[in-house]
């Protein structure tokens, strides 16, 4: 497990006291595409997209389950100054079928991106990944990701209960939350130091199953397990998504 303290993207982009330097320069993280920095300008988009477009993040995945890659697209609309107006999605199927998507997300301080593609239920059809915000526990970031799946003619998001199913991914040294796909189903993951003096950790899983762009809790267990440091190993699942090859970790 890393201490996420102080380096966070968006903790960085709104200049948290005590974590920001005002004399240092902004820079991006490694491994984080600097357009990627919420705030950032948004340079534009690849010629497969509006002319308007930018902060672009694609990925591939078989959407239409036809057993071919389609491509799925997170982008802007970006004023002149280049910063964010609003966001869309775009799903070209290999067929070459479209889907556009308003993406009714994002602020000036959380740029949505896709994050992948995976399948969940094991129904041949990836789920779409999204990363559509960003949260903060004491200078800890963690991103909170819809899911989208091919429904007729259009991307919908996965629903629970009337809204999208929410996956928070991230946390801080004694806090966690991910997500991952077991045998068929979603887990969300949810683990707690249950008190700064000691290790024992307080855990939850939240376990669904999909049914078309619906997500149905049919179990929860909570637990409470003992480990001999903050920093160990067993806990990493809790910071990530992990869904048959797809990993992220924000
Ligand atoms: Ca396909
Ligand atoms: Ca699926």
């Amino acid at each position: 497990m890393r201490l996420r303290a102080c380096v966070s993207v968006l903790a960085i982009a709104i200049g948290l006291a005590g974590c920001s330097d005002p004399q240092r320069e902004v820079t991006a993280p490694a491994g984080i595409p600097r357009e990627m920095i919420n705030g950032e300008p948004c340079p534009f988009a690849g010629p497969s997209l509006p002319r308007t477009a930018g902060c672009e993040t694609t990925v591939t995945g078989d959407f239409d389950g036809d057993g071919e890659d389609d491509r799925a697209s997170v982008y802007a609309e970006v004023d002149n100054d280049l910063l964010p107006r609003s966001w869309r999605l775009r799903v070209v199927m290999d067929s070459g079928e479209r889907v556009d998507r308003v993406l009714r997300r994002g602020s000036r301080f959380s740029y949505p991106r896709v994050v992948g593609g995976a399948d969940v239920q094991g129904d041949g059809r990836d789920e779409l990944f999204v990363k559509v915000g960003d949260q903060l526990y004491h200078s800890g970031a963690t991103r909170v990701l819809n899911m989208f799946v091919l429904e007729g003619d259009d991307m919908v998001p996965v629903t629970r209960r009337g809204a999208p199913l929410a996956l928070r991914v991230g946390g801080i040294w004694r806090f966690a939350e991910g997500a991952e796909c077991r045998r068929g189903r979603l887990a969300l993951l949810r683990v707690e130091t249950m008190n700064t003096s000691n290790t024992r950790w307080g855990l939850s899983e939240r376990y669904y199953i999909l049914e078309d762009s619906r997500a149905r809790l049919v179990k929860r267990r909570d637990d409470v397990f003992r480990i001999p440091q903050y920093y160990d190993p067993a806990l990493d699942r809790f910071f990530e998504l992990n869904c048959g090859d797809l990993s992220f970790r924000s």
